[in-house]
């Protein structure tokens, strides 16, 4: 059995792809071309740099913009995206997501935190749920993307837990590539179809078998 789980933040516990959507779209129409909603979905579990580079390729705009021009397109983003979640609250929370939490929690398996995101200590305080954290490791404390999986060794390797005791739990491919490549498993969370790295997929928290990997 597992003594660990590591969980991805956007997309998993949270509903935030939305407000990411929203603020990129924001951006995009002012540039003057447009974003839509399956362009976004290549976004997801990608940093933010690499989501602009995603997004000027969508408008074909690659070539227009010197590196800090593009930074200040990424911060200008960040702004309106942060002014969505800093409205976020325990509503928001997905499907499931607390109870899971609560339920891991109460058998002493260890939780961290493996989100790409720079904000996601703030959005974990919004839904009320640090606490539940033993470790948190984010898009701060990281120096390489997903794929690569230095986000959730980081976590593992804090808590002391060998990496075949942990399980992943993510909705992007590049977190479950991420996650297999150090032999933790890799639960997705979504769709099967989308999903096809996973170890094993199911379609929210809520219907995840607690007992049968912990
Ligand atoms: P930020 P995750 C990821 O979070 C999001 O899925 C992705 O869409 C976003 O670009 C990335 O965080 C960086 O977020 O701009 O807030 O630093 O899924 O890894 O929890
Ligand atoms: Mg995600």
């Amino acid at each position: 059995k597992h003594t660990c789980a590591i969980f991805d933040l956007d997309g998993v516990l949270v509903d935030t792809a939305k407000y990411h959507y929203l603020a990129w779209k924001e951006l995009a129409d002012r540039l003057g071309f447009s974003f839509t909603l399956q362009d976004n979905e290549r976004l997801k579990g990608v940093s933010r740099m690499a989501s602009l580079d995603i997004l000027l390729e969508v408008g074909q705009m690659t070539e227009h913009f010197t590196q800090a021009e593009k930074e200040s397109l990424a911060e200008e983003k960040n702004n309106r995206y942060v002014e969505f979640i800093s409205k976020l609250d325990e509503s928001e929370l997905l499907e499931g997501s607390l109870a899971l939490l609560e339920t891991l929690k109460a058998k002493g398996v260890k939780i961290a935190l493996g989100s790409a995101s720079k904000n996601a200590k703030m959005i974990l305080e919004n839904v009320g749920i640090t606490a539940f954290f033993d470790v948190i490791v984010d898009g701060n404390a990281v120096s390489k993307a997903k794929p690569d999986p230095e986000v959730f060794t980081l976590g593992a390797d804090q808590l002391n837990v060998p990496y075949e005791q942990c399980v992943v739990f993510e909705d992007s491919q590049a977190g479950l590539e991420a996650a297999k490549a150090v032999g933790m498993l890799a639960l997705g969370v979504g769709q099967e179809q989308d999903l096809p790295q996973a170890d094993v997929v199911f379609p929210t928290l809520k219907s995840f078998p607690v007992g049968v990997y912990f």
